[in-house]
């Protein structure tokens, strides 16, 4: 199995929306998931479920969640893929078919299987444009588009775990190894914070580009989640560290959190 399944709800008592979810993924292992409450009336996908495949701690996948949680489709069917289990479940000839850059996530909405976590985001606000994640002003849309870059072409591709298995198989000490992973995985968060703060510091409202939640913001939360973990000191990016703060407590970037995801495992 490529996937464990879950799904995603956020009441106990069966609604009229749990009705329009299929059931054969439900089975015992199933979990309850406490998100943001949906608004009245809207449905997580006129043409069926929607299904993410998703790692808890997986930052990509956590960009995913967050936008899920801001288009208020918080009902989904979650598939733990695990990254690490076995080789990594990513590596599943099933799962390849979905997604055949072998990574998180993957969205299926609408009838489309979708990957790549930007272009998923960029989907979900040009189908559901409400509440926008990209300014209306073209400058101020180029912006949110350089922080995301930052994150998504500059950080996360060299933090990425096949790439940080790859520096550590080139020593052969175990202690070697997690010294050399922990200085590489520091140094590439380090320059991009340091290239996300200047530019964030010049257009930061009460979020990343002005007083409301863009795509940048989206992308900055997991990033700031990954830095923590490898235990980066982020007094350096007052800016960066204010605005997450804030992010920490909307509710759409709380529930999507890694701790608060099925596939959660204690840190
Ligand atoms: N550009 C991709 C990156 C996806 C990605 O790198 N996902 C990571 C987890 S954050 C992954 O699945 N890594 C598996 C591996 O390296 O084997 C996206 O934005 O969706």
């Amino acid at each position: 199995m490529a996937s464990e399944s879950h799904h995603t709800h956020h009441g106990k008592a069966a609604g009229p929306r749990d009705a329009k979810r299929p059931r054969k993924d439900v089975t015992e292992e199933e979990e309850l998931v406490e998100g943001i409450a949906p608004e009245p009336g809207v449905h997580a996908d006129a043409t069926g479920a929607v299904e993410l495949w998703s790692y808890w701690r997986s930052s990509s996948s956590y960009r995913v969640r967050i936008a899920l949680n801001i288009k208020g489709l918080t009902f989904y069917h979650y598939h733990a893929v695990h990254l690490v289990k076995d080789g990594g479940k990513q590596y599943a000839p099933e799962y390849v078919e979905l997604n055949p850059s072998k990574e998180v996530p993957t969205l299926k909405i609408d009838g489309h299987v979708l990957t790549q976590s930007q272009a998923i985001i960029e989907y979900l606000d040009e189908t559901r444009p409400q509440p926008c994640l990209l300014p209306e002003d073209a400058y101020e849309r180029a912006v949110v588009r350089q922080l995301c870059c930052i994150i998504s072409n500059d950080m996360q591709p060299v933090g990425n775990l096949r790439v940080l298995k790859m520096v550590q198989s080139f020593f052969a000490e175990p202690k070697e190894k997690d010294a050399k992973r922990l200085e590489w995985a520091q140094h590439f968060i380090k320059l991009g914070f340091e290239a996300f703060e200047a530019v964030v510091a010049k257009h930061a409202g009460k979020f990343c580009v002005g007083d409301a939640i863009t795509m940048a913001d989206v992308f900055l939360a997991p990033q700031v989640y990954n830095a923590l973990r490898f235990k980066v000191d982020m007094s350096a990016y007052p800016t960066i560290a204010r605005i997450a703060k804030e992010l920490d407590e909307h509710p759409a970037f709380s529930a999507a959190h890694p701790s608060r995801q099925p596939d959660a495992e204690a840190e």
